[in-house]
C-alpha cells in the first residue's frame, strides 16, 4: 500500500461533493471525439494535449479560462460526445473509491441552441441546455448500474449570465427526480448579486421550489461574498469559502449553524485563491475547529489531479490522519442533497467501510 510520512494512504469509500464535469473531461475522449467529427486540434497526442490543459503553477483567470477552450468546443453540442464524459465521469470516480459524488456543470455552456451567446465559437445546432441535462443523467445513470457509484448533478448559474439563472432553476426542477439535485452559482465573485437580480431571483425559487443551493463564495473573493451567499441567496452549503476567515463573526456564525464548505486544496493553490504554501492553508484552522467540510478535486481535468492526490496533498501538508479523512466524509455524507433516506443509506455505507458505530462522534 502507498505510505505518505510513513503512514498509509486512505483507502477506505470517499464522498465528493464539488468537481465541475467540465473540468473532469478525459483528453482520450477530447481526442476520440475530435477525429470523429473532424475537429481539427493543435496536438496530436493524449500528452501534448495534456500539455496544454493542464496549469501547473498558480493561474490567472484567463489562463484558466484559456485551458477550457482547448476542449470544451470539441465536447460541446455533440449528443454522444456529452453523454460519455458523464459515463466516463462516473467510471473514473468509481476507480477512485468514490462510492458518492455530486458532480456540476453549466449546461448553457455544454449547449449549441437556445443559449445566447453561444458558446465556444460553436456554429449553432439541435442541442439545448435542457437537452444537455437529460444527456448528462442518462450517462450518470448508466455509470452508476455500470460502476456501482452514485452520481447526482448540480446545474450552475454563471455570475456574468444572470440571464441563464431563471432556466437553470427550472432545469432543476424539471430535472429533479432525474438525478439533478441542487443549484449552484459559479464564476467570477468579482460580480455580487445586487447589480445582478437574475441570479437573485433564481435562487429565490429555487427555496420556493425546495431544490438545494450551494454557492462558490469566498474562493477568491472576499467574506463579504460568502455573507451574500448564506443571508440573500439562502445557501445551504459554501463552494470554497477559504476567505470566511477573513470575518471572524461571520465565520463563528457559520461554525455555529454547522454550515458545510466544500473545499478544494490543490484547485485553491493553482487559482492563487490561497496562498501557495500549503502549511499556512485556510483548511488548517477549519481543521483545528472541526469544521463541517469536505475535500474535493473541482476540476481534475485542468489541476491535473486525482481525489486521492488530494488526500495525498493533505496528509503530506497538513497532517491529516486517517480519524480526520473519515470525520470529514462523514460529514461530507451528511450534507449532501440527497433525499432523507438515500442520505441515511449513504452514511450507514460509510460507517460499515469505516468500522464504525452508528452511534461514534467525534
Ligand atoms: C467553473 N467551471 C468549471 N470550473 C470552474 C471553476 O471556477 N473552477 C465551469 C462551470 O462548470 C464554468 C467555466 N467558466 C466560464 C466562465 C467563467 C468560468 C468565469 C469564471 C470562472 C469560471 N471561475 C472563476 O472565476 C473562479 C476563480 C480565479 C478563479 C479560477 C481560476 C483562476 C483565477
Ligand atoms: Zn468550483
Amino acid at each position: 500500500m502507498a505510505e505518505i510520512n510513513g503512514k498509509p494512504a486512505f483507502d477506505k469509500p470517499k464522498v465528493e461533493l464539488h468537481v465541475h464535469l467540465d473540468g473532469a473531461i478525459r483528453l482520450k475522449t477530447v481526442l476520440d471525439v475530435a477525429k470523429r467529427r473532424g475537429i481539427s486540434l493543435p496536438v496530436s497526442t493524449e500528452e501534448e494535449l495534456k500539455e496544454l490543459c493542464t496549469v501547473h503553477e498558480p493561474a490567472t483567470l484567463t489562463e484558466f479560462l484559456g485551458k477550457f477552450s482547448h476542449y470544451m468546443h470539441v465536447i460541446a453540442g455533440d449528443r454522444e460526445a456529452i453523454k460519455r464524459i458523464a459515463y466516463e465521469f462516473v467510471e473514473t470516480k468509481a476507480k477512485e473509491g468514490v462510492i458518492y459524488v455530486e458532480a456540476r456543470y453549466s449546461p448553457h455552456f455544454l449547449a449549441n441552441k437556445g443559449v445566447e451567446p453561444l458558446p465556444w465559437d460553436q456554429k449553432p445546432g439541435d442541442i439545448t441546455p435542457d437537452d444537455v441535462v437529460d444527456l448528462v443523467n442518462q450517462g450518470f445513470k448508466e455509470g452508476e448500474q455500470a460502476f456501482k457509484t452514485k452520481a447526482r448533478s448540480i446545474l450552475c448559474c454563471m455570475r456574468h449570465m444572470p440571464n441563464w439563472s431563471m432556466e437553470v432553476v427550472e432545469l432543476c426542477k424539471k430535472y429533479h427526480k432525474d438525478g439533478v439535485v441542487a443549484i449552484d452559482l459559479a464564476g467570477d465573485e468579482s460580480m455580487n448579486c445586487e447589480s445582478y437580480p437574475g441570479h437573485k431571483k433564481a435562487f429565490e425559487e429555487a427555496v420556493r421550489s425546495n431544490v438545494h443551493r450551494t454557492v462558490h463564495a469566498g474562493e477568491v473573493g472576499p467574506a463579504s461574498v460568502v455573507r451574500e451567499a448564506v443571508e440573500v441567496l439562502k445557501a445551504e452549503r459554501i463552494g470554497h469559502g477559504y476567505h470566511t476567515l477573513e470575518d471572524q463573526n461571520l465565520y463563528k456564525q457559520l461554525l455555529q449553524q454547522n454550515m458545510h464548505f466544500e473545499m478544494c486544496p490543490v484547485s485553491s493553490r493553482l487559482t492563487g485563491a490561497c496562498e501557495p504554501d500549503f502549511t499556512k492553508h485556510p483548511l488548517i484552522t477549519f481543521k483545528k475547529d472541526k469544521a463541517n467540510y469536505s475535500l474535493n478535486t473541482d476540476d481534475p481535468t485542468i489541476f491535473n489531479s486525482t481525489l486521492n492526490s488530494d488526500y495525498e496533498v493533505v496528509q503530506k501538508c497538513m497532517d491529516f490522519t486517517e480519524e480526520e479523512f473519515k470525520r470529514l466524509n462523514i460529514n461530507a455524507a451528511k450534507s449532501c442533497f440527497l433525499p432523507e433516506k438515500e442520505r441515511e443509506t449513504l452514511l450507514n455505507q460509510l460507517y460499515e467501510a469505516y468500522g464504525m458505530r452508528k452511534s461514534t462522534s467525534f
